[in-house]
């Protein structure tokens, strides 16, 4: 597991994110996935889907989602590519008098201070101010309004939020993601991709491979290298300041992860890449020395010693919605099928790694954000219920596992986005 003492640090202007042992600082693209607002149904028939549904705000592409009346909307970005600033732009009536059909709500979407472009979210019921808002924050209700030429429903199963989504762009175009008319999807699953890759055409599906892990939904999962240049800030205590080590491994968008792979007691970097690895065993960064293929795109990679030979090695954690969290697992670093295989957690919970009890064994645990952070860890590597619950943290925050006092124990620890990036951690289970 990771043990490294880690902390933030800020350089300049720019606050970097660091994240089990190592740091990535923030992009300088923007790309962002756009969520469901709710859990409910995605479209209802043909008119509804994005090819073919009416535009009338702008946008590149809309459809409508389906929730009973009184359903909270839920403005949801998925995996933004940097410091993500959401704003309410305008709040106006969705059909022109003398029709009533609620408020269109439009939000403007800004990564790293770049304006990416807008998601509208019409026939609310709503009282929302003008003005910044955080990520998930709720814009409204849906409400069954009265028929009209403008909102042609009569009864509540017809209750529904009409989505739009822009890019800030004339060439490259918000595109949405092909799912289901009439399938019910929950909160945050990815509809589309505002920013890049987008596409050149209106009503158009986003290419194959940029919703990453599809048809998976994906968690928000900020382990990334925001650089081209992959670069890495470590710091060795667990205090605030400067890092101690910088270094420069892997590209934009991988996912870093660190490990002790040739045992010699100092973990180095990996980056993992749409299910491969690339691993290094020199503590400054530079070229590959180790690449093997494990897991796929949209896993979550996970590094830790799961049979306690003292080698760490690889595994990945694969989330779909309403089903458990699955877990795989191998005890070696080559390209090979897992060799553990077990499920704890729900697919949308966060994985997190760690020895709890000092065995010597990384076993699994998970992240759940309820209204506040939930933890739930389990001493051995099979299917089975959990050794230890506990809250710790905000829904909103990072988990990280660590041996923060050096007594052979991982314990929990949260990072947290702030005007610069917060560190708690805690040296008890639970
Ligand atoms: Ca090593
Ligand atoms: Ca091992
Ligand atoms: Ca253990
Ligand atoms: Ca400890």
């Amino acid at each position: 597991m990771l043990a490294l003492a880690v902390v933030p640090l800020v350089l300049g202007a720019v606050a970097y994110t660091v994240v089990g042992g190592f740091v990535s600082m923030a992009a300088q693209t923007d790309t962002i996935g756009i969520g469901m607002p709710f859990s409910g149904k995605w479209g209802y028939d043909a008119s509804t889907h994005p090819s073919q549904h009416h535009i009338s705000f702008g946008g590149n592409w809309s459809t409508d989602v389906y929730a009973p009346s009184g359903t909270k909307v839920h403005a949801h970005f998925l995996n933004p590519s940097g410091v993500l600033k959401l704003s309410v732009e305008s709040v106006g009536n969705t059909c022109a008098a003398p029709n009533v059909a609620g408020k269109t709500v439009k939000v403007r979407v800004r990564i790293d201070g770049v304006n990416v472009g807008f998601v509208s979210y019409s026939h609310l019921e709503t009282s929302i101010s003008l003005g910044e808002i955080t990520n998930g924050a709720p814009l409204g209700k849906t409400k069954l309004w009265g028929y009209s030429s403008c909102y042609q429903v009569t009864g509540d199963a017809g209750t529904h939020v009409h989505l739009e989504a822009a890019n800030n762009s004339a060439t490259e175009l918000s595109c949405y993601r092909n799912l289901t008319i009439g399938t019910s999807y929950a909160a945050e699953t990815w509809l589309g991709n505002l920013g890049k890759p987008g596409v050149s055409k209106i009503q158009t599906a986003c290419p194959a491979g940029t919703i990453p892990g599809d048809p998976n939904v994906i968690r928000q999962d900020r382990r990334t290298i925001g650089t081209a240049a992959g670069d890495w800030y470590l710091r060795n205590s667990n205090s605030a300041g400067f890092h101690d080590k910088q270094l420069r491994y892997g590209t934009l968008g991988d996912i870093v992860v660190a490990g002790d792979w040739d045992g010699n007691g100092t973990k180095t970097p990996g980056v993992f890449r749409e299910g491969a690895w690339h691993l290094t065993n020199s503590p400054d960064g530079g070229a590959s020395q180790i690449t093997l293929y494990f897991g796929q795109p949209g896993d979550w990679p996970l590094v830790g010693d799961w049979n306690g030979d003292g080698l760490d090695s690889i595994g990945v954690f694969r989330g779909y919605p309403d089903k458990p969290g699955e877990w795989h697992l191998r005890n070696s670093l080559n390209t090979g099928p897992a060799q553990i295989i077990f499920n704890f957690g729900r697919g949308l919970d966060k994985p997190v790694v760690g020895d709890w009890n000092g065995d010597r064994i990384d076993t699994p645990g998970v992240f759940r954000a309820g209204t506040v952070g939930e933890w739930y860890l389990r001493n051995s590597n099979t299917t089975g219920s959990t050794n230890y619950a506990f809250q710790y943290g905000a829904s909103t925050d990072e988990p990280v596992a660590g041996d923060w006092d050096g007594n052979g124990t991982d314990t929990p620890g949260v990072f947290r986005r702030s005007t610069v990036g917060q560190w708690y951690l805690r040296n008890s289970n639970p």
